[in-house]
């Protein structure tokens, strides 16, 4: 099951306790206070992982705590550090607070990461309060409570290339043809009802990303079909592939269906129509589809090598639609990954031993 939108408690481990512990020795009498500090409580760190396609994990998951850290021992040892608990969310994930709505965080590359809820201090142990006017101080302090948010994480994919058609039009079979993902086809309506992702079986270096979303059809933006909420997963892919059914089969009009496809593109959101895109007629090895195809190029005014005839049931024309795909792709190459609050975990010493992933 695709989870796309998910809400979380956060609780952060609380500070382990300072302790009061005193110098016990043969031979030396009243020895001094040796009470050491209690360790600091794990921090929750929230990391894009571009491995991670949904939020499945956390769909019965309500509260996640970071563990505490160990209370303070005597001879001055330090209590053991609670480990950070690091969240994978796929690249894409907005993390909202949930009683506002605000957008805290938008983890949109490879591992990028934030620290959504720092761990509790360990306390002081009575070692810290002795002094020239008070030497056995009994007394120590307590480690203080880590941090609890409550957010909500809301899932926009990042594809390289998302999929835009009426239902039936072949999407899910372009997808499965395309890539290795296993994807449900059939010949009715809406068979999908949430999007399907996978990444081209492509011979060169490039990897592509592609999301095959529910179909759009007409007046989706009044919520007709599934509505248009879908549109969001393909609002961040850098190019689009309109899947447009060419046969006509059942009195459609494909020329009339790629028109209302960009309607509805721009009713959502105007700024999808400025995304580069291509066109792929599918359905070709049907009756018809080569003279529609003809009446299709005519009518739109779209460059004839961005219009792609293909089969996405026989295979044909599929590696053309591929390559046309990987040199837009490398054309549009985004900038290098930076990973963003690397240096605030360095800065608390923390390794890649010290955390544990949920
Ligand atoms: N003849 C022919 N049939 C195809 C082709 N591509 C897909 N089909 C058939 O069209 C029907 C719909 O295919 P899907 O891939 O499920 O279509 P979809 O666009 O994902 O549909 P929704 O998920 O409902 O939006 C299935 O019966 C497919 O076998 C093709 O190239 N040629
Ligand atoms: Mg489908």
């Amino acid at each position: 099951m695709f989870v796309d939108s998910t809400l979380l408690t956060l609780s952060a481990g609380k500070g382990g306790n300072g302790v009061i512990a005193w110098r016990r020795e043969k031979y030396i009498p009243k020895g001094g206070p040796t009470g050491g500090d209690g360790g600091h409580g794990g921090s929750i760190v929230i990391r894009a992982d571009r491995q991670t396609l949904s939020l499945q994990d956390y769909r019965n998951k309500r509260i996640i705590c970071a563990k505490n850290g160990d209370a303070g021992s005597y001879n001055l040892m330090q209590g053991r550090t609670g480990p950070n608990l690091i969240i994978k969310v796929p690249c894409g994930t907005l993390v909202k607070d949930r009683n506002t709505g605000e957008v805290l965080f938008d983890l949109t590359e490879d591992r990028q990461e934030i620290i959504i809820c720092r761990g509790g201090k360990g306390g002081k142990g009575n070692h810290h309060f002795k002094s020239p006017t008070h030497q056995a101080p009994h007394f120590c302090t307590e480690g203080t409570a880590g941090e609890t948010k409550e957010i909500e994480l809301e899932l926009k994919l990042i594809a390289d290339v998302g999929f835009v058609g009426m239902p039936n039009a072949g999407k899910s079979t372009l997808l499965s043809n395309l890539t290795y993902a296993r994807v449900k086809i059939g010949a009715y309506p809406f068979t999908t009802l949430f999007p399907n992702l996978g990444y081209a079986k492509s011979k060169s270096q490039t990897r592509l990303l592609l999301a095959d979303i529910p179909g759009i059809i007409e007046n989706a933006h009044k919520n007709k079909g599934l509505g248009y909420a879908f549109l969001r997963h393909i609002e961040r892919t850098s190019i689009l592939i309109f899947v447009v059914d060419i046969s006509g089969f059942e009195q459609r009009d494909p020329i009339e269906d790629y028109k209302v496809l960009r309607n509805e593109l721009k009713e959502y959101n105007p700024d999808m129509l400025e995304k580069p895109f291509l066109i792929a007629l599918n359905k070709i090895d049907m009756d018809d589809s080569r003279e529609n195809a003809e009446l299709f190029r005519k009518a739109v005014d779209v460059a004839p090598e961005c219009i792609f005839e293909i089969s996405a049931k026989e295979e044909e024309g599929l590696s053309s639609l591929l390559e046309a795909l990987e040199a837009l792709s490398r054309k549009l190459a985004p900038p290098p990954v930076v990973t963003l609050d690397e240096t605030e975990l360095s800065s608390e010493e923390e390794t890649e031993e010290d955390l544990v992933t949920v």
